[in-house]
């Protein structure tokens, strides 16, 4: 049984996601945020404390993007991968780690010196400049998307959940003003998928089942 270690709407969404694409079946253990903090038992599973952890037939994933890879390859064919003999398959590979790589780990410093620190220790001039670092980089996905509708092989896949769930991040911390028309509406298009929503619905409904506050993390 596929397991997934999860804090509502961290970036271990993008494999809860993922799963719902793929109709897989998984056992959901939701946990506070941040489980260094307020689930130290966790460190058994996954020494770094962090999420995503997925846990596969005696396997054990961190990443993010990479954990939606593996579930695309390993219980496919999917539409959501795509293979080696395609034209955009170096598109894919790069649109995928660039949703995490580029477009994520910049917004963990405004989550951190913008949010979580103490206020004494936050730092505006990092808020900002990471800010504007992130909007620059949005361009890529910007001219990406002038004749498509979704970032390669003409269908959605797994690059656009990995790029999708930056773009919920960065809207959770209002920088969704700020993006393109055509950014702001491939969005949209995101959020309007079935099993988006029923991601959504799922983290709730379990953190609710399992006690934990159902307050997305970057929200924390
Ligand atoms: N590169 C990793 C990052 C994982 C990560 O840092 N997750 C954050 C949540 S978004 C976390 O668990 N933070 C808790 C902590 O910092 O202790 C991925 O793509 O999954």
């Amino acid at each position: 049984m596929i397991t997934l270690y999860h804090c509502v709407s961290a970036r271990s969404f993008r494999p809860l996601w993922m799963l719902e694409e793929m109709g897989l079946e998984y056992d959901l253990k939701m946990l506070p945020f941040p489980p260094r903090v307020h689930a130290k038992p966790f460190f058994e599973i996954n020494p770094l404390g962090t999420v995503p952890a997925l846990t596969d037939d005696g396997l054990q994933m961190t990443e993010s993007a990479a954990i939606c890879q593996y579930l695309g390859d390993r219980y496919g064919p999917t539409h959501l991968t795509v293979s080696v003999d395609e034209a955009d398959y170096g598109h894919f590979l790069d649109l995928l780690h660039f949703g995490e790589a580029t477009l994520t780990f910049p917004q963990t410093l405004l989550l951190r010196y913008g949010r979580f620190e103490p206020e004494d220790r936050r730092l505006p001039q990092v808020v900002d400049d990471y800010s504007r670092w992130f909007l620059a980089r949005l361009r890529r996905i910007d001219s990406r998307l002038q004749d498509r509708d979704y970032l390669c092989a003409d269908r959605f896949t797994a690059a656009d959940i990995s790029v999708g769930y930056a773009l919920m991040l960065a809207d959770y911390q209002g920088l969704s003003t700020q993006y393109s028309d055509r950014v702001r509406a491939y969005w949209l298009r995101l959020k309007n998928r079935p099993a988006f929503q029923q991601a959504l619905t799922r983290q709730h409904n379990e953190a609710l089942a399992q006690e934990v506050p159902t307050t997305p993390a970057p929200c924390v």
